[in-house]
């Protein structure tokens, strides 16, 4: 941990998150967020070119929090049918502070158990508003991307 928490460290001086009297409002840090999505379970987004769409199978926490996040993702194509063969990658970033995770990238397994592309431990350090893209590789050309905002409250 120390290798991340010592490369953490300046960036949370850098961006900050605000002052402590907002952290007491009962509406919340994201409560101004226009650009974020409402996370809930069954969210599904397509991908720009239209060739797959993504949902959240499920995601623990819910919604997903400053911390570990364990996500189910399934990925299926324009006639419903489910995507197993297929790569699934997310790349996490806080568009506002200009920083992202480490790693940067976290790799989905299919899990056929799991109903869906698991995702065991994205670490995102910090609540606020993240932008997640998502990238589908069929192998053929360049992957299909879909970019999902969410606003961490806590
Ligand atoms: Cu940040």
């Amino acid at each position: 941990m120390l290798p991340i928490l010592s490369l953490l460290a300046p960036l949370f001086l850098a961006c900050g998150e605000g002052d402590d009297t907002g952290m007491a409002m009962a509406d919340g840090i994201c409560a101004d967020e226009t650009r974020a999505t409402p996370y809930q379970t069954g969210l599904a987004f397509d991908t720009d070119d239209g060739a797959w769409t993504l949902r959240f199978v499920r995601a623990d926490p819910t919604p997903p929090e400053n911390g570990d996040n364990r996500w189910v993702i399934a990925v299926s194509d324009p006639s419903g049918a489910a995507a197993t063969d297929v790569g699934l990658s997310v790349e996490p970033t806080m568009p506002d502070h200009g920083h992202g995770t480490n790693p940067a990238v976290f790799e989905g397994v299919y899990d056929d158990a799991s109903g869906g592309f698991l995702f065991e431990d994205i670490h995102l350090p910090m609540a606020g508003y993240w932008e997640f893209l998502f990238r589908v590789d069929d192998g053929d050309g360049e992957p299909s991307e879909a970019t999902l905002g969410l606003c961490l409250e806590s």
